[in-house]
């Protein structure tokens, strides 16, 4: 039989993994030197993202199927997104091409 006092714990602990599995992400991806910080990150449906432009031009962070954008990021300023239920793929700036980045399922 288990102890009284330790049924809290395990409880706890039993919540902690399921929160851990299901709960909504935040992801910061900073956008600094014309490159997306990271270039890869792992999300799921529900996440959440903010953009954060530390360059001093704006750029846009813009889902390559057109699924999703931010529209202008000023320079100095952020953008939050949700990402959505076929979320993953790849995404850029819309005022310069080179930049690229990719949201990939998180597992
Ligand atoms: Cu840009």
């Amino acid at each position: 039989m288990i102890p009284r006092l330790a049924r809290p714990a395990l409880l706890a602990a039993a919540l902690a993994g399921c929160a851990g599995a299901e709960r909504p992400a935040r992801h910061e991806i900073a956008i600094q030197a014309f490159v997306y910080q990271p270039a890869s990150a792992p999300v799921r449906p529900g996440d959440t993202l903010v953009f954060v432009n530390r360059d001093a031009v704006p750029h846009t962070a813009t889902a390559a199927d057109g699924a999703w954008d931010t529209g202008d990021i000023p320079a100095n300023a952020s953008r939050t997104v949700v990402v959505g239920e076929n979320g993953v793929g790849g995404y850029k700036c819309a005022y310069h091409p080179t930049m690229t980045a990719t949201l990939t399922q998180a597992r």
